[in-house]
């Protein structure tokens, strides 16, 4: 039990900047009391989560929706709220000059404009100190002939080329990839194995991150977990959960049985090491949800999965699968699964010195009530789409 303890009192989540401003979908986008005006709020509102879960040290930037004119001042403020800077997210999916396409654009001077973006964005990890970019691209056609699908894998890569040539030492690229959406005929990096290729081809720091919300619907993730850590490509997660499309609803909470899977590949590939270096990052939108109490929950919901996970008796389930029982296997996996880590984990807080329910602590705790009183006026965060 002390390894798993240890396990768990060093797991590292990462919190979005963007689960603490307002968020919705393109019918409403609902306002809600309390909620930052700054990036500098919305590191003191993600330095909550990590002051009653004790496992989400860092935040996730989004460029340049968290801009400010001295980024080195904002990695101070994170640093006396006891956080740190994680990845940086380049953002060339809000300007209308990407209606095209960004880097894959057929225009070269809005290649240049969007390569650039991601470039900038490598300045902003050298002045927060930041060793991870994240690079998501909404580029896609809607149409048959809209545009030559081989000539814009060209320009992706050209483009990947001179921004991984960028990156200083100990820093890393990770690619996203989702099915569709805002394309809705073909993505240019659509699924694994075109981000798993264009990663391959550039090189050890560039690496692939896994939105569990962007699936084609009945994909086993798991497997594609499997394969990357084999591959040593798995660069992290951007964790969320989804009943139908990217819904990015908090983690676990419309598959918590998908959760567990997912993380027991990653405990059984060696992804807990943190010398592996995956980013355990969440990426959420709670739009009719409260926004602190969200991300607590969802901090807490991967924390549950990992402790089952890490509960599996490896042993009784290698035996089984070389002995070819089936159900046998099949029942150590379950019973893993259905084991309440609720008090383990409570335990767990208390012997660190937190509250055993971060929930309720937060609850209690009036922060709330005091953001909702002190952020009054101003402008309140928000996509901005
Ligand atoms: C795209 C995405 C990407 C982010 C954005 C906030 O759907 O998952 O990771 O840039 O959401
Ligand atoms: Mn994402």
């Amino acid at each position: 039990m002390t390894d798993i303890k240890a396990a768990l009192r060093a797991q590292h989540i990462e919190t979005p900047s963007w689960a603490y401003g307002n968020s919705g979908t393109r019918f409403k986008v609902f306002a809600q009391r309390g909620v930052p005006r700054d990036p500098y709020e919305k590191l003191a509102d993600a330095a909550q989560v990590h002051a009653y879960t004790g496992i989400a040290p860092t935040v996730a930037l989004h460029i340049p929706w968290d801009k400010v004119d001295d980024y080195a001042d904002l990695a101070r403020h994170a640093r006396e709220l006891g956080v740190g800077i994680g990845a940086i997210n380049s953002n060339v999916f809000q300007d209308d000059d990407y209606m095209l396409g960004s880097v894959t654009n057929p225009s070269a001077r809005v290649r240049r404009k969007a390569t650039d973006h991601l470039l900038e964005c490598v300045d902003i990890m050298d002045a927060t100190g930041s060793d991870t970019l994240k690079l998501w691209f909404s580029d896609g056609i809607n149409y048959p002939g809209q545009d030559d699908i081989r000539a814009r894998q060209d320009r992706l890569a050209e483009s990947l080329a001179e921004v991984y040539d960028r990156l200083g030492e100990g820093q890393r690229f990770l690619l996203e990839y989702k099915l569709f959406e805002p394309a809705f005929y073909a993505t240019d990096v659509p699924d694994w194995g075109t981000a798993y290729a264009h990663c391959v081809k550039l090189g050890p720091k560039a690496q692939v991150v896994v939105d569990t919300g962007h699936h084609a619907p009945g994909t086993n993730i798991e497997f594609i977990v499997a394969f990357l850590l084999r591959e040593g490509k798995l660069g992290g997660f951007d964790f969320n959960s989804r009943f139908y499309a990217d819904d990015d609803l908090m983690v676990g909470a419309a598959d918590p049985f998908q959760l567990f899977r997912i993380m027991f590949e990653v405990v059984r590939g060696g992804g807990l090491d943190p010398e592996t270096g995956v980013a355990f990052m969440l990426d959420q939108c709670h739009n009719i949800e409260p926004k602190i109490p969200g991300q607590i929950r969802s901090v807490m919901n991967v924390q549950e999965a990992t402790a089952k996970a890490l509960l599996v008796d490896r042993e009784a389930l290698a035996a089984a699968q070389s002995e070819g029982d089936v159900l046998g296997a099949n029942a150590v996996f379950m019973d893993a699964y259905n084991t309440d880590v609720r008090p383990l984990l409570a335990e767990l807080r208390e012997e660190s010195g937190l509250a055993p329910d971060p929930m309720t602590a937060y609850a209690k705790s009036g922060y709330f009530e005091k953001i909702a009183a002190e952020r009054v006026g101003g402008t309140q965060a928000g996509w901005g789409a």
